[in-house]
């Protein structure tokens, strides 16, 4: 009943958008209010848990990841140039891709640092909780279908794909690739549009790529070269970032390397996203969804006393490959303090851990972890507000060294120890901050003390 409402709505929305073009449309851009602004630029915006409510995440609510600043692209004169291993390079056209084939699914988009808050020991990078993640229907064309018209060789190896954004400084180019088997299945796929409309720029306009089932580095936007290699790959994007242990390693440890791979499919998982700490005693519906790589979630499972039972959860609404699903499960809720957990398992029978499996850019986080909720007739009162940190001013430099790219949202969600600060320090110094010698010290004390682990 609830689905079927819920499309009425989408057919009423989209027939009068239909018929008053350019009258009513929807939202194309993020509704920065209503989400957690990590960064303002580059842009890293999340989802709020009450996001997890709905089967597809609407544009105004969708999470924004961008390693630097959105750039802007002029559709006349946009065109997608293939090259490398294929016969025929050649530079096409929107018009030239609307005349392939339409193709539409829906699909979970995560970016793999979805999580990376909860790792103890912490971890630098974007700190994410549960909300770098949200349900798209795209739409557009096969890769496949434009590998083939540039008639790609049996030769190719890997597919590069290169966006229209631009490196801030010394930093490398976002460039990716993924391999061909995956660039031929006939799932992946160059979406033009996004829930309906038009590709919105936070998200890749005119065109980016769809990997389902794989985490959203794969999921290159603003795209504007595919070039067919016949090697591996060896830029930053591919050897350094975006890799991950074979095996969980004990917390807080270095791996060498060569036992690193790159991060492809997701993890199955699931977030609770209602009750949020508080409900009255009675009926409560537990409620929240669960997505899975390319094998679809079977079955969630949830425990009111912290994981010593389990009742297994009502999967409802659409179900589709690469989607997530709601799930939800009623509960006859006595006053009291609960650790509540939901956990997912997929078709091929992998499931959540119910501890963390650690890895050192902590990527790819799906514990089953417990959530606190008091049920009780009265809400608990809220902790009054602890008076604001005194502000240490900023040392020498800093403004100077740290402040031209991004501004201190970046450094205000880390919590990190003093060796790892030296490394960001070494990091940012190599995409060009200009860290003067003097001044150097006195920024890293700053940084270790006031975002320490
Ligand atoms: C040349 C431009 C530039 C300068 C100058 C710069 N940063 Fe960054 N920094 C970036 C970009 C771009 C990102 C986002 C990277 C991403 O999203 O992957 C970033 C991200 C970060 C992060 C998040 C963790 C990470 O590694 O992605 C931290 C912390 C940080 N910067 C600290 C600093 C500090 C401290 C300074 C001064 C010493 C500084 N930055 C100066 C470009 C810069
Ligand atoms: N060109 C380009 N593509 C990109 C990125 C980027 O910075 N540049 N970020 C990637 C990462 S890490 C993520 S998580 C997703 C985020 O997609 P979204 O902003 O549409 O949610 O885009 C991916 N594609
Ligand atoms: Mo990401």
């Amino acid at each position: 009943m609830e689905r079927i409402l819920i499309n009425r709505r989408e057919l009423f929305a989209t027939a009068l958008a239909a018929a008053l073009p350019g009258v009513l449309h929807a939202a194309d851009q993020a509704d920065v209010s209503r989400m957690t602004v990590l960064s303002p630029r580059p842009e890293d915006l999340e989802m709020p848990l009450d996001g997890f409510t709905e089967w597809i995440t609407p544009i105004d609510r969708f999470f924004v990841r961008s390693h630097v600043y959105t750039p802007k692209v002029n559709l006349s004169e946009w065109g997608l140039k293939i090259d490398g291993v294929v016969g025929q390079p050649m530079t096409l056209t929107m018009g030239d891709l609307k005349m392939l084939p339409r193709v539409e699914l829906v699909g979970v988009l995560e970016c793999a640092g979805n999580g990376r808050s909860f790792y103890r020991p912490r971890i630098a990078g974007a700190q994410w909780a549960f909300g770098s993640v949200g349900n798209g229907r795209w739409a557009g064309v096969r890769l496949r279908d434009v590998l083939q018209k540039a008639g790609i060789k049996s030769s190719a190896k890997e597919i590069l794909f290169d966006g229209a954004d631009v490196p801030l400084g010394k930093m490398p180019d976002f460039q990716r690739t993924i391999p061909t088997a995956k660039a031929l299945h006939p799932d992946t796929l160059l979406a033009y549009e996004m829930n309906g409309q038009t590709l919105p720029i936070q998200h890749g306009f005119p065109l980016r790529v769809i990997t389902p089932g794989w985490a959203s580095d794969s999921w290159v936007k603003w795209l504007q070269h595919i070039e067919v290699l016949d090697h591996e790959f060896e830029g930053f994007w591919m050897k350094s970032a975006y890799r991950h242990p074979t095996h969980p390693v004990p917390p807080g440890t270095a791996v060498d390397p060569s036992e690193m791979i790159p991060v492809t499919a997701l993890n199955v998982k699931s977030v609770i996203a209602v009750p949020v700490g508080w409900a009255k005693p009675g009926p409560v519906r537990v409620q929240g969804t669960a997505w899975s790589n390319t094998s679809p979630v079977s079955k969630v499972d949830v425990s009111t006393d912290g994981g010593q039972t389990w009742k297994r959860a009502k999967l409802t609404g659409q179900q589709t490959r690469y989607g997530w699903r709601i799930w939800q499960h009623d509960w006859k809720a006595a006053e009291g303090s609960y650790a509540l957990i939901s956990r997912a398992t997929n078709m091929a029978g992998q499931t959540q851990p119910l501890s963390e499996e650690w890895n050192p850019s902590g990527y790819l986080w799906n514990t089953a972890q417990p959530v606190a909720v008091t049920i009780s007739a009265q809400a608990p009162s809220i902790a009054e507000t602890p008076p604001a940190a005194t502000e240490t001013p900023y040392p020498d430099g800093y403004k100077t060294a740290c402040f031209s790219c991004h501004d201190e949202h970046m450094m205000q969600q880390q919590r990190l120890s003093g060796a790892q600060w030296d490394r960001e320090i070494n990091k940012m110094t190599g995409w060009g901050a200009p860290v003067k010698a003097q001044d150097r010290a006195a920024i890293l004390n700053y940084l270790s003390n006031r975002f320490k682990q």
